[in-house]
């Protein structure tokens, strides 16, 4: 039985998490100064982010948006991917109870206007499961996210990308 089933899992585990997709920021209006790439990879452990991006200076709140769309200055990409209709927070820390599933926190861009963010979100996954964000968007706000209610004041959405499958498996 034991070895009936690991060989029936295994290569369908394997082919279900080597996904990848990637993001390709770019402005939402002439004024935008922000642009970037984010690279996705289904793991064992969960989404792995690696975004590097050019901004403004300082901290940028950084969410997965509910729709792939970055028209009407980002404003298309509709609320934050929010399936469990729960409050707002930092997903990394509060978990899918106490925070959207969107919920990434904040870019620090350095005053070389450059910014590098690196995370692995266990739940999320780009096509596995209950929280798949392939074909959502990724957006990087005009100011901080302060976790403060409804979705963290973080103001305009400068910059935005579709996240888009780069391999299935
Ligand atoms: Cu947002
Ligand atoms: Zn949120």
């Amino acid at each position: 039985m034991f070895l009936a089933e690991g060989a029936a899992i295994g290569p369908v585990q394997l082919a279900a998490l080597a996904a990848t997709g990637q993001v390709m920021f770019q402005g939402t209006s002439e004024t935008s100064a922000v642009s970037g790439i984010a690279k996705l990879q289904d793991t064992e452990a969960g989404l792995q982010i690696t975004l590097d991006l050019e901004a403004p200076p300082g901290e940028h709140g950084f969410h997965i948006h509910e729709f792939g769309s970055c028209a009407d200055a980002g404003n298309a990409a509709g609320g934050h991917y929010n399936p469990d209709r729960v409050k707002h927070g930092y997903l990394l820390s509060d978990g899918f109870s106490n925070a959207h599933a969107g919920d990434l926190g904040n870019v620090r861009v350095n005053s070389d206007g450059k910014a590098t963010y690196t995370a692995t979100v266990s739940g999320l996954s780009l096509t596995q499961g209950k929280y798949s964000v392939a074909g959502r968007a990724m957006i990087v706000h005009e100011k901080p996210d302060d976790f403060g209610q409804p979705t963290g004041n973080a103001g305009g959405r400068p910059g935005c990308g579709t996240i888009i499958l780069t391999s299935a498996n």
